[in-house]
């Protein structure tokens, strides 16, 4: 998509700092990180959020999860946990129009959340 901020991360026109990249997946640090480990968790494909995500794009949801499940044990905080998040919607605090999985970890996290 020709505006989208994180198609342009995905494909290097605007600068990231990578840490997993697959063949459905894209991941990156937040560039204002709410815990000691904030990535970004994003599909390759232009999806609007997790409400847009039907039929075979769930393919994309799989490879997301399964790289927050390897990027965790590589940062050090499966072991004490941590939160994965999609913030969907007005409601839900999405600022970013382009779906993306936060995972926030590296201190406890409070619940409920604000
Ligand atoms: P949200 O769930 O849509 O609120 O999250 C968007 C995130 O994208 C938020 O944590 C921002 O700090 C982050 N972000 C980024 O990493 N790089 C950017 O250029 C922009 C936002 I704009």
């Amino acid at each position: 998509m020709e505006d989208c901020l994180f198609c342009k991360i995905v494909t290097g026109e605007i600068p990231s700092n990578k840490v997993y990249e697959d063949a459905f997946v894209y991941a990156f640090t937040d560039i204002d990180p709410k815990a000691p480990v904030h990535i970004l968790l994003i599909p390759k494909k232009h999806l609007k959020s997790i409400l847009e995500v039907k039929g075979e794009d769930f393919e994309y949801i799989n490879a997301m999860v399964k790289a927050a499940q390897k990027i965790a044990e590589e940062k050090g905080i499966a072991a004490d946990g941590f939160r994965l998040v999609f913030n969907t919607g007005e409601n839900g605090g999405q600022t970013v129009h382009h779906l993306h999985m936060h995972l926030l970890g590296g201190r406890y996290m409070e619940w409920p959340p604000g």
